[in-house]
């Protein structure tokens, strides 16, 4: 299977200043907020740089920015980014919401989250398979989603900084994000 060229989603490069950044904080969720940052990526001069709260408390235990577009990500499998902590040691969550089968705009989500290793202020790349997003049927809201993951169909990338994977690291924190990307994951 031949690899197709990758689709930047965002680069970040195109914003002025952060009035225009398109990368909101989420009703939901902890303390966030979101703004231009310093390139990570080895090229370009700016990233999307989070500083977020997270405290122990239900529902304050991770922070949420989000951007609302269509994306058609159609042949593409994977999502792909650069990542760079302030070595806090949360996990990252991802949530992709799409359009239902008949088009409506739902909360069809799907969620994933991995790990980050304390310590490591490193940048690098992360690539995320949409095969590790699972659908978050709890938040659906019109019962019977179709159970495909349909990536022509995304409108909302969320980043979800948090203790998903049952850490307990409280206070703030920085990431960065750089160049994200849909990719084709070679099989
Ligand atoms: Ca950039």
């Amino acid at each position: 299977m031949g690899n197709r060229t990758p689709l930047m989603i965002d680069d970040f490069e195109s914003y002025k200043s952060n009035t225009g950044l398109p990368w909101h904080r989420t009703p939901h969720g902890n303390v966030m907020s979101t703004a231009l940052g310093e390139a990570i990526s080895g090229k370009g001069k700016q990233s999307l740089k989070l500083t977020y709260l997270i405290e122990s408390e239900q529902g304050k235990t991770y922070a949420a920015a989000m951007r609302y577009q269509k994306w058609d990500l159609g042949g593409y499998d994977g999502l792909r980014f650069w990542l760079k902590t302030d070595g806090s040691g949360h996990s990252l969550g991802l949530c992709l919401n799409m359009l239902d089968e008949q088009g409506r705009q739902v909360w069809n989500l799907w969620d994933t989250s991995f790990e980050t290793a304390a310590g490591d202020t490193t940048a690098r790349q992360v690539t995320v398979p949409f095969s590790s997003f699972k659908q978050n049927t709890r938040w659906a809201s019109v019962p019977n989603l179709s159970p495909e993951f349909v990536p022509a169909n995304l409108t909302e990338i969320v980043f979800l900084p948090g203790l998903w994977h049952g850490q307990k690291r409280y206070g703030e924190s920085i990431l960065y994000i750089d160049d994200l990307e849909a990719v084709t994951i070679e099989r």
